[in-house]
């Protein structure tokens, strides 16, 4: 066992979807550049990168017009694939959203029918993730949305979406699953506007559910920042909440399309962030990169671009680290006051904070308002740290 902290390992938790390393680089303007990945070769390649495990749609393994047999064999030479490689499978998916029955959406299709079909569909996979040993079930509502106003009734698809979600916790309680189901939010693409376009719209519908527990989020680095959202702030919220089931490692430049870079492209500042956070923080599920290999890399790219995903991982993992043990950084956080932030405001309860003189009557708000906060350099020491300046 390496101790090189550069190195994955499976104890790292890096996780990979099939759908990713073996995206074929079609997109809306051209076709594919790239071989079909044959799953099998993923499993081994991936374990031999350090990988800890694999993530799949139904239809990433089986093809979706495939009969019996043709699933049967399908998951079997993955299974086995797995069993000699020593990957594990910690979450899966449902397609919903390639197939042109899913045009106007899947648990919140107008049409009654496709609705559910795609229940249907998701509980086949199901039944599939949990034999492989999955513990998180990610629901990415791709085509959940609109494109124009009056085609969709917002209050009633969320009455739909709450139906779904509230059947499947049903189905996973019936047959006595360990499972636990992750939202995906995404503003938008394929859709116009997608709903629970945000970790917050997606924590505030949890809410309304009626197994709140067994559902959680799967935040995505670049959704949130196609929203212009600050990522780390909105996995904090989402840790805070006891939310933060899963999540997807990826690279965005800022507000346009969804361009699932390699971990590390991208915004690197929020990045490091992340890092910093997740590393601190209580959570030990898979780090997950959902990123698109791009379409200009051969073969050989699309696996450089899967060992740079980790590798910049345990980059910013390390700068995180050096940052966090400068003396100088821990000074530069007594002089910004953040120890003061961990205080309660009134410890005294109300009672006290209203009879406390010094809180308002004598409180000298000019002098407080002189105070500097001190945040200039204690940034510039962080942007030392990442650049490895220091
Ligand atoms: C697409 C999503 C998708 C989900 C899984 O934008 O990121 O890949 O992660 O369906
Ligand atoms: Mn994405
Ligand atoms: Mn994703």
């Amino acid at each position: 066992m390496t101790t090189d902290p550069l190195t994955p390992t499976p104890a790292h938790k890096f996780t990979f979807g099939l759908w990713t390393v073996g995206w074929q680089g079609q997109d809306p303007f051209g076709s594919a550049t790239r071989a079909a990945l044959d799953p099998v070769e993923t499993v081994e390649r991936l374990a031999g990168l350090g990988a800890y495990g694999v993530t799949f749609h139904d239809d990433d393994l089986i093809p979706f017009t495939a009969g019996e047999a043709t699933r049967e064999q399908a998951v079997k030479r993955f299974r086995t694939a797995l069993d000699t490689a020593g990957l594990k499978v910690p979450m899966a998916t449902t397609n919903l959203f390639t197939h042109p029955v899913f045009k106007d959406g899947a648990f919140t299709a107008n049409d009654r029918d496709v609705r559910r079909y795609a229940l249907r569909k998701t509980i086949r996979n199901i039944d599939l993730a949990v034999e492989l040993g999955a513990s998180v079930y990610v629901a990415w509502g791709g085509r959940e949305g609109a494109e124009s106003g009056a085609a969709k009734d917002v209050r009633t698809a969320l009455d739909r979406l709450k139906e779904a979600f509230d059947l499947l916790g049903e189905y996973v309680d019936t047959q006595g699953y360990d499972l636990r189901f992750a939202i995906e939010p995404k503003p938008n693409e394929p859709r116009g506007d997608i709903l629970l376009p945000t970790i917050g719209h997606a924590l505030a519908f949890i809410d309304e559910l009626e197994r709140p527990e067994r559902v959680g989020l799967n935040p995505e680095v670049g959704h949130e920042q196609m929203a212009g959202l600050n990522f780390a702030h909105g996995i904090a919220q989402a840790l805070w909440h006891g939310k933060l089931f899963h999540i997807d490692l990826n690279g965005q430049t800022g507000i346009k399309y969804d361009q699932d870079l390699r971990f590390g492209a991208g915004d690197l500042r929020q990045a490091f962030w992340l890092v910093d956070l997740l590393e601190s923080a209580d959570y030990d599920g898979p780090r997950h990169f959902d990123f698109k290999p791009p379409r200009t890399e051969d073969a050989a790219g699309v696996w450089a671009s899967a060992a740079a995903c980790m590798r910049n991982y345990l980059l910013l993992a390390e700068r995180s680290r050096s940052f966090r043990s400068d003396p100088e950084v821990r000074a530069a956080l007594a002089a910004s006051r953040l120890p003061e932030l961990a205080l309660p405001t009134a410890e005294d309860g109300l009672a006290g904070l209203l009879s406390d003189r010094s809180a308002f009557d004598d409180f000298d708000v000019e002098a407080a308002a002189r105070r500097g906060m001190a945040y200039e350099q204690l940034d510039q020491l962080a942007l030392e740290h990442l650049l490895g300046a220091r």
